[in-house]
């Protein structure tokens, strides 16, 4: 019974441990996000993940441990059932003992003063037997409270178990830390409306365009991320005031990367590159965008492919294109299949394919379903493929097909609603 309340107390520790770890990490990475705005999501949810899995761990032993002194009860309880009914048995054998010794009475008187003292003897010997068969009783009910104080502390243990899994689970860590990210990003904006500095600085390209400058590499400060970052704006094609998200027009740069690298962006603005889906996440995430994508194949034949409506989820969303919509252009729709889906690259598969990975089967990076009709990030190959390179080069299935690497592709957003020219 000590052992079952000593984990018990053990197991509310860790609760109480764990509610104030949880604290400190709150604490530590809202400090962090404060003196630099960078998300550390990736580090806290490691950490995170080893605490659910150590704390797992713990609350097993407490179970197991609970299960051993359930067995022993059990034990203790068919011991002492035996116990009872050795005594019951001796009762009836003394019983029979003494109807025998009343019977010796009658006998001749030489043999009564042995018959008295055996008398005696069989006196002392009943009170023996009463006295046990008390110690029995009272030994029953303490059983009996042993048992039901093992049920309190059963049901306590259950109780906090599953508050403490309630408490561990991801999704509350992942909402805390959402929180916690909209919280920083008010703040900032919050910061940035009381700097008169900030209404100047330009919050996109089409911002640039109505200064009238002209295509080039300019740092945009989207609402939620007041430190900018630097983007290629796009001033003359179809209306102007695009953001470059990715651009790739002669193959020198590997794009068969990891997460990391679509994450933050990789290449040079000057050529061929990826913007990132950070970037791209701010700059399409809290405002609907138009997107564009221009595609050229070997014969130099253009072709477009707009959609009215584009936006991409956080990081935390897996950057899963979570709207796609109001398609128009002559290249064909090849990028709706992929609507909804979150972005995959080589180690990272997030895809609907259960059985293997897009990214690597197609040697590429994309918002993968299960798998493409586009690849626009796979290899940088040359014209027509051989059988086995189909799905592995740079495609847009509704133009050449998916056994053909185009020569040229650019991807470029700007926010809906502030473009002053119609595309
Ligand atoms: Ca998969």
């Amino acid at each position: 019974m000590r052992t079952i309340i000593d984990s018990s107390f053990y197991l509310c520790l860790i609760v109480f441990s764990s509610l104030a770890t949880v604290k400190g990490y709150k604490n530590a990475s809202e400090s962090e996000y404060s003196n630099n705005n960078q998300c550390h999501t990736g580090q806290i949810e490691y950490k995170l993940t080893k605490l659910e899995v150590l704390t797992a761990e713990r609350s097993e032993s407490v179970k197991s441990e609970l299960r051993e002194n359930n067995r022993r009860l059990q034990a203790l309880e068919w011991q002492n059932a035996d116990v009872g009914s050795a005594i019951e048995s001796l009762k009836n054998e003394l019983s029979r003992f003494t109807s025998s010794g009343q019977i010796s009475y009658s006998r001749p008187s030489s043999e009564d003063k042995d018959v008295e003292n055996l008398n005696e003897k069989l006196e002392v010997l009943s009170k023996g037997i009463h006295l046990a068969v008390a110690a029995i009783k009272l030994n029953n009910v303490e059983l009996k409270s042993m048992k039901q104080d093992l049920a309190s502390v059963t049901n306590n243990t259950r109780k906090i178990v599953a508050d403490y899994h309630q408490l561990l689970n991801k999704e509350f860590f992942n909402d805390a830390l959402v929180e916690m990210k909209h919280r920083i990003n008010v703040r900032h904006v919050s910061s940035d409306k009381c700097n008169p500095q900030n209404e100047d600085k330009p919050k996109d390209c089409v911002d640039l365009k109505k200064n009238g400058k002209k295509s080039g590499v300019y740092k945009i400060y989207p609402d939620n991320y007041h430190q900018g970052f630097m983007v290629l704006c796009e001033m003359e094609a179809s209306g102007g005031g695009w953001a470059v998200v990715q651009n790739r027009l002669d193959g020198s740069q590997n794009f068969y990367l990891g997460w990391r690298d679509y994450k933050h962006g990789f290449g040079n603005l000057g050529g061929e590159f990826w913007l990132g889906l950070d970037n791209l996440y701010y700059l399409t995430g809290h405002e609907v965008n138009e997107l564009v994508i221009e595609l050229v194949d070997h014969a130099s034949t253009k072709k477009f492919a707009h959609y009215g409506s584009f936006s991409i989820g956080s990081e935390m969303e897996g950057y899963s294109l979570k709207l796609l919509s109001q398609y128009q252009g002559d290249a064909g729709d090849s990028l709706t299949y992929h609507a909804g889906s979150r972005f995959s690259t080589k180690d990272m598969d997030q895809d609907s394919w259960e059985e293997g990975s897009c990214a690597k089967s197609h040697s590429g990076a994309w918002w993968y379903n299960s798998c493409d009709t586009s690849n626009l990030n796979g290899k940088y190959l040359g014209g027509e493929l051989p059988d086995n390179f189909i799905y592995q080069g740079m495609y847009w299935g509704e133009f050449r097909g998916a056994q053909y690497s185009l020569k040229q592709v650019r991807m470029m957003v700007r926010p809906r609603d502030k473009a002053e020219e119609n595309f």
